[in-house]
């Protein structure tokens, strides 16, 4: 063999090993663009869409405290930070915020178009599983709050009530820090301001304990339509009594586990720290494959 024809071998063996080498690094690096943007789409979808539709996120803020319980938004800031879900149903549109700070959930039912006051007929009632078991009976740990518009009091149920025509659940005393309001928007409403009914909560968490995977349940009665608008299932019933069973509730879930005292800023921030990490870790291990 000729040293022309070796020399010749001896070139394209070089570049066979240079094109995959050439092909592998393109293989790691369609590969790297492919988790890139993956975890982009990730960010921007929202999070109902990337969990099962009949959650709520809740979310901690330090400015519930300013609520002033009038049954309405009262000021451009009232209720700026807190989660927000839209329950859509027929030609109802209810606008749900909620948030947590110290010893309290509070909540606010805006009823866009419900523009009848209807005293004594309208009200809105939050459900809670606390231990989110879905059971078919309502039990012990199951609660709603009930707010009457027109009424100074609210209503409080616990179920495990052995009388299924009241849906297992029974009036209980209400806590005493437990607030629930229902009143007539006005210009500073965020949604109209068409004056609508709306209510506002204040739910101790003495009563329902700390979790980050609550049960929940929304009602909400127009007593001059005779429609109660309910979620999770955003269906329109005609008023009964009846309570929905927890197996047919949904979750209200904090993403931060266990309702913990720390901001969305906070979490953004925590975010922010664990993108770059998590890009250097890919990095190295990229390089280390191609070179060991
Ligand atoms: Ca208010
Ligand atoms: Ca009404
Ligand atoms: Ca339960």
């Amino acid at each position: 063999m000729s040293l022309l024809v070796i020399t010749i071998k001896f070139e394209n063996l070089i570049f066979k090993h240079k094109t995959y080498i050439q092909r592998k690094i393109t293989i790691h690096k369609l590969k790297y663009r492919f988790v890139y943007v993956s975890f982009l789409i990730l960010l921007l979808i929202p999070i109902n869409v990337v969990f099962a539709e009949s959650l709520i996120p809740i979310t901690f803020s330090n400015s519930m405290d300013a609520v002033y319980f009038d049954g309405k938004w009262s000021f451009w800031e009232e209720w700026k930070s807190s989660s927000h879900e839209e329950v859509k149903v027929e030609n109802f549109v209810i606008q749900f915020r909620i948030a947590h700070q110290d010893e309290f959930i509070y909540a606010l039912i805006d009823f866009v178009n419900d523009y009848s006051f209807d005293r004594g007929a309208d009200y809105a009632m939050l459900c809670f599983d606390t231990e989110n078991e879905k059971s078919k009976i309502a039990d012990k740990n199951d609660y709603c709050f009930m707010s009457i518009l027109g009424r100074s009091n609210p209503i409080t149920f616990q179920g495990g009530s052995p009388f299924g025509s009241q849906s297992n659940f029974e009036k209980i005393t209400n806590n005493n820090d437990l607030i629930a309001i229902g009143g007539l928007s006005d210009e500073n409403d965020r949604y109209s301001n068409h004056p609508h009914v709306s209510y506002e909560f204040k739910i101790p968490l003495e009563v329902l304990g700390r979790s980050n995977n609550y049960g929940f349940h929304l009602a909400v009665f127009d007593g001059k339509t005779n429609s109660k608008i309910v979620w999770p299932d955003n269906k329109v019933e005609s008023n009964s009594i009846s309570i929905l069973q927890p197996a047919h509730w949904g979750n209200l879930v904090s993403p931060d586990k266990s309702l913990p005292e720390f901001s969305s800023t906070t979490f953004f921030f925590i975010l922010l720290l664990i993108i770059p990490i998590f890009f250097l870790q890919f990095k190295n291990k990229l390089f280390s494959s191609l070179f060991h």
